[in-house]
């Protein structure tokens, strides 16, 4: 019966080997989300960078700067053991509850460009949410570690996630900064993995990476 089972193992696993030959496996397609000015769009950048030479979008201290998502596919991550990864990465619009238009107005911005960054805004959140429901294999949640994690918005995310079964790294990102404060992250959200890094200066990216590796791999 023992050899049976082994022999049925190994047919199997023969089988599959030869039908995946036939049927490439699918890209794993992670969303980078968060609230505004977190960093996605700098370490979406960094990760297109450091795997394929190019950047995927501009970044601004102005919140709300990614108001369509961004595709960048067929990022191949490898690991220190070999492991590889193909994935899209999607860099989304942050999500907020609230946009309100005056909140630009305090970056020098005339009104009239205000109202339609507000409004396109909130067509990008919209769509973030959609890509969220739809089409997201894994997601990287991203967070200004010198902000208070407990915002509404993060609860709320993260429940979304959670309830969509989706593997989750949250990103404890601008640990440069001397307000910085990753174990508040840690201690909000100690069911997910946290890891905590500079997506400006680079630091401890590499340890995103092995981490993305493990979780979305
Ligand atoms: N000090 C520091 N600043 C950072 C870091 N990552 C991003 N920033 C800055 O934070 C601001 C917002 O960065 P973005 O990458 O545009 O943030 P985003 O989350 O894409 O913002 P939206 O597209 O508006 O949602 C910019 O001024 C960045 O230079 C970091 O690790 N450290
Ligand atoms: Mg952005």
């Amino acid at each position: 019966m023992k050899i049976f089972y082994q022999t049925m193992g190994k047919m199997k696993k023969k089988f599959s080997g030869f039908v995946g030959r036939f049927f490439k496996k699918k890209r794993t397609r992670i969303g980078i989300y968060g609230p505004p000015n977190a960093g996605k769009t700098t370490l979406a950048n960094r990760i297109a960078r450091d795997w394929t030479g190019d950047a995927v979008g501009p970044v601004s201290e102005i919140p709300h700067e990614t108001r369509r998502a961004r595709k960048k596919e067929d990022i191949i991550i490898s690991g220190a053991n070999g492991s590889t990864v193909t994935m899209d990465i999607v860099d989304t619009p942050g999500v907020t509850t609230k946009i309100d238009y005056h909140e630009f107005l305090e970056f020098g911005m005339e009104k009239d460009e205000a109202i339609i960054r507000a409004r396109e805004a909130t067509e990008g959140v919209a769509e973030a949410m959609h890509w969220l429901r739809e089409d997201i294999d894994g997601v990287i949640y991203m967070l200004d570690s010198t902000l208070d994690p407990f915002m509404q918005v993060n609860i709320m995310m993260i429940g979304i996630i959670e309830a969509r079964n989706l593997p989750v790294i949250i990103v404890a990102n601008k640990i440069d900064l001397p307000d910085a404060a990753p174990g508040r992250i840690r201690s909000a959200f100690p069911q997910h993995p946290v890891v905590a890094i500079s997506g400006l200066d680079g630091r401890n990216v590499e340890d995103l990476y092995e981490t993305m590796l493990e979780y979305f791999g």
